[in-house]
């Protein structure tokens, strides 16, 4: 009976070659981050993330239609898939249970020879046995062949011999597991990080249905559930990441193709603003920073954009401008999927693939398929070529307004703009910048600031909401241009390929400290600022540059003393601690303009005494979505967000 598992001796001790078995995992509790990258909490989801590519492994090879994913309440994971299951027989050559095998042997979890298509092993891919060896325990059941089996794991080591329990008509494996707290710095799972990536493996693997439902309950009181399935597949993906936007027509272009066995996805549609937003993914592993799969696409998209253009525009004697590759990608959403079997990952985060042969079959594939495309949908050919038309007129009156702040910044001398009132250290480490909010309010900090290493840069009123300008207008727009030229490191837009045209090596200050109103107006100049700042100065978030001033809300005097609130709680603190002594006086401050020098300098400038806030971009899609439905031309979406969030923002004006 290959089926069953007979241990002859149950005292079985460890043989010899159990043993080694035990030596690998225990290489990978001493060295996880070798295995997993980390042991903070991206380690601790990326065990997860290996349990599922299994699951989505069989459902590649065309076995499984659900990956069922729970958070316990102490914080283990259970993966459910109704796949073939793993086979819990005594493998063959190896002579132990193969469940036993798959998750004690490294590597061992492919579909040993039979020619299985694994894919999934991209950045991930170093099996389950990993997430075993860093599990304090980890339990396998098995539905097959009308059998239930069950084996458990401590710390990588089975508990027992793979039992079978009865009979049973489902199929699939369930793995539940509890991440090592000697192992893992974090235990806790992040609900919205895990249905994020499970949610994008629905996009990418269209059909298969994933869940996910978390059992501890929120502050609610209640359990969260996430149910993902998308027919459309990475269409409805590009549709999911364009929601805010205008598109410039209705349905995605999606293609399909398997060439040279390489199968090739890709999805895009344009939409009505500038920024181009393109997500590449090697085996259901987002390739943040692109490769030969989406050079290959660059390049196909602009010669058949090109060819297309020269017929369209040509009749028209419109042909009178260059169209630029980063021309055919404005307003663009795309999203390019491809499988290979030996994925060659590059870079510093291996998130680059560099598999030179996939270039040109990408590139072949794409504009054939771009080529038909265009010729059979004349309508939407038109629409993206006059697109693409209008996006190099802009390039080049950029270019012109560029040229043109040069020279006027030359002229002027020294390039730093007349209203920066500088520090004297010229040590950018010691140096920061107050961006301040009114000219009256510049004039106190001017005053209170120590002038030794405090800049102050008064910007007057409104801020240009960038998300609705073009680089023209943007460098054009006073405020940006004061505000460019003071930091030093001119503009870039948000392009992993060309790093843009920022320098950070040029910065003039390592603090950039926003300083509003706590009113509605100076919260919506923030929320213009930041907006400007991710969009074109990315690198002063991503690098902690960047903060907002925290000016007090109340001051509150009891004789002699002087203390200030800096919010609602702090204020109710102090007012009881102050009791209800005679002459006691309250001032609530409405704008930075009512506090004179020294009390701006003591409360929000003097390093000694100030709160300040470091901007972060925890989750750039997010920001970038609220900052697009905050600021962008869509009404629809941004009333519904204000609706949904109104207690949590208050007072946001926008
Ligand atoms: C080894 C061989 C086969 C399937 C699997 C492993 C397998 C592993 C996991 C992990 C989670 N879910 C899974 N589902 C299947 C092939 C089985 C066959 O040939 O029938």
């Amino acid at each position: 009976m290959a089926d069953n598992i007979v241990v002859e001796d149950g005292q079985k001790g460890y043989g010899a070659s159990d043993i080694k078995v035990l030596e690998g995992l225990e290489a990978v509790r001493k060295r996880p981050a070798m295995y997993i990258g980390s042991t903070d909490g991206r380690g601790l989801h990326h065990l997860v993330y290996e349990v599922v590519d299994n699951s989505v492994d069989e459902a590649l090879a065309g076995y499984c239609s659900r990956v069922d994913v729970v958070i316990t309440k102490e914080n283990a994971v259970r993966v459910t898939d109704n796949g073939r299951g793993i086979p819990t027989d005594i493998h063959p050559t190896q002579g132990i249970g193969t469940v036993e095998l798959v998750m004690t042997v490294l590597h061992a979890g492919g579909k040993f020879g039979e020619g299985g298509y694994k894919v999934s092993a991209g950045l991930h891919g170093v099996g389950v046995s990993c997430v075993n060896a860093l599990s304090s325990r980890l339990e396998v059941t098995v539905y097959r062949d009308g059998k239930e089996f069950f084996q458990a794991f401590e710390r990588g080591a089975p508990v027992a011999p793979g039992v079978f329990k009865g009979e049973t008509d489902k199929r699939g494996t369930v793995i539940q597991f509890l991440p090592d707290t000697e192992i893992f710095t974090e235990s806790e799972y992040n609900f919205d990080t895990l249905s994020a990536r499970l949610r994008e493996l629905a996009f990418l693997n269209k059909g298969l249905t994933v869940t996910i439902r978390d059992e501890r309950v929120d502050e609610l009181g209640e359990e969260r559930f996430h149910e993902f399935h998308f027919p459309g597949g990475i269409a409805a993906f590009v549709e999911y990441m364009d929601h805010n936007k205008k598109p410039l027509f209705e349905k995605p272009v999606h293609f399909e193709r398997e060439t040279q066995g390489l199968p090739l996805e890709i999805a895009f549609r344009y939409n009505e603003g500038y920024t181009e937003s393109m997500f590449s993914f090697v085996n259901n592993v987002n390739t943040v920073d692109g490769g030969t799969h989406v050079v290959g696409f660059k390049s196909a998209l602009t010669r058949a954009i090109n060819n297309k253009a020269k017929e369209v525009l040509g009749k028209n004697k419109k042909n009178d401008v260059e169209l630029s590759g980063e021309d055919m990608r404005e307003g663009l959403v795309a999203v390019i999927s491809v499988k290979l079997h030996e994925p060659q990952f590059e870079g510093q985060t291996k998130h680059k693939l560099g598999n030179g042969e996939v270039k040109g079959i990408v590139e072949t594939a794409t504009f054939e398929l771009l080529t038909t495309f265009l010729e059979e949908n004349p309508a939407t050919a038109r629409k993206i070529v006059d697109k693409v038309y209008n996006a190099a007129i802009a390039r080049e009156a950029a270019r012109k307004a560029r040229q043109m702040a040069r020279r006027k910044s030359v002229l002027e001398g020294g390039g730093l703009p007349g209203k920066l009132a500088d520090c004297s250290s010229r040590i950018p480490a010691e140096c920061e910048l107050y961006l301040v909010e009114g000219d009256s309010a510049g004039g106190s900090a001017k005053q209170g600031r120590d002038r030794a290493f405090q800049a102050i840069l008064p910007l007057k009123g409104k801020i240009l909401n960038v998300e609705k300008a073009r680089m023209d207008k943007i460098l054009a727009n006073e405020e940006i241009a004061t505000m460019t030229q003071a930091i030093g490191c001119g503009l870039g837009e948000n392009d992993p390929e060309n790093g843009g045209g920022f320098k950070f090596d040029k910065l003039r200050y390592h603090k950039i400290i926003i300083m509003t109103d706590a009113d509605v107006d100076g919260s919506h100049i923030q929320t213009l600022l930041l907006t400007f700042f991710c969009r074109y100065m990315k690198p002063l978030i991503d690098n902690g540059i960047l903060y907002l001033a925290q000016p007090p809300l109340y001051k509150i005097k009891s004789g002699k003393t002087e203390r200030y609130a800096f919010d609602e709680a702090e204020k109710d603190e102090i007012l009881a601690t102050l009791g209800d002594r005679k002459g006691l006086y309250m001032q609530r401050y409405k704008g930075l303009g009512e506090m004179n020098p020294e009390q701006l300098a003591v409360t929000t400038m003097n390093p000694g005494t100030r709160i300040l806030k470091r901007v972060s971009m925890e989750d750039v899609v997010e920001a970038d979505q609220i900052f697009t439905m905050l600021m962008g031309e869509e009404v629809e979406p941004r009333r519904k967000f204000i609706e949904e969030n109104a207690h949590l923002v208050g007072d946001l004006d926008v």
